[in-house]
């Protein structure tokens, strides 16, 4: 006798807990945002993620897809293409992004974006504090490719820092990448939270009392305090896209 193929749903590697959440692709589930068309807007984390402070969204486009009016009004945004072809537009700037193109606009400058065919985008926003006598930041466009990538020995890989980290800017955005069997050299606990797109390879995360194996697709929101640390495994080199606040305390 032959057992009928079964499809369990209650197993899952997302998991929600005090420290961290995990989200895997299986998990995401089809949103929509105003003023955008032909885009599936998958958050990842909001501020209803608990104590999250900014918005990460995971934007598929069909081909065609587009904002139908200037995005971003209150905030500083951050776009980071995974695939496909995005054109932006904001003030005088405008740009045609491909896998690894970025653009940052700061509180103030609201942009469009429109993808010829299909394509993934990654989306960060969050509200802008400003400090007396420190300057506002400015429009950053580049891509991955073009950055300083430092070594970096406690972590086992490389980090490059996407925008200035000079105290105009109150977010980072550091892309890491890893050595194949590399790791950490300590657990960090910092003040800072994060949000983590695992952009190719895979690995083991250490977050709080768990071990969690993680692979491209996958999104770790980090609360300030998780205790965290990475684990290089497979046979690539694993990189992600890292969202840190700096620069600011917090109160
Ligand atoms: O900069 C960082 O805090 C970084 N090393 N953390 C991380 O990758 N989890
Ligand atoms: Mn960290």
């Amino acid at each position: 006798m032959t057992n009928p193929t079964v499809h369990h749903v209650s197993a899952s590697r997302g998991r929600v807990r005090a420290a961290y959440t995990l989200m895997c692709p299986e998990n995401l589930v089809e949103n929509a945002l105003p003023h955008l068309t032909g885009v599936n807007a998958m958050p990842l984390a909001t501020p209803r993620s608990l104590p999250a402070r900014f918005g990460e969204y995971l934007l598929e486009f069909e081909p065609g897809g587009r904002s139908t009016r200037p995005l971003g009004a209150g905030f500083e945004n951050f776009l980071y293409v995974l695939d496909g072809e995005a054109h932006i537009g904001a003030d005088t700037h405008t740009a045609t992004l491909t896998p690894g193109g970025f653009a940052f606009f700061p509180e103030g400058v609201e942009f469009s974006i429109e993808t010829p065919g299909a394509s993934r985008v990654l989306w960060v926003k969050r509200r802008y504090e400003r400090v007396a006598g420190v300057a506002d930041p400015e429009v950053v466009i580049g891509h991955v490719d073009d950055v300083t990538h430092h070594p970096d020995d406690t972590i086992g890989g490389t980090y490059a820092p996407l925008l200035p980290l000079d105290e105009r800017y109150d977010m980072a955005m550091n892309f890491m990448r890893f050595e194949v069997g590399s790791r950490f050299q300590m657990v960090e606990v910092h003040h800072q939270e994060h949000g983590l797109y695992m952009t190719e390879g895979e690995g083991v995360y250490y977050l709080g009392d768990d071990h969690v194996e993680v692979s491209a697709g996958d999104f770790i929101y980090m609360a300030p305090y998780c205790p965290q640390s990475f684990y290089a495994t497979g046979s690539t080199r694993p990189s992600y896209l890292l969202y840190k606040d700096i620069n600011r305390d917090g109160f």
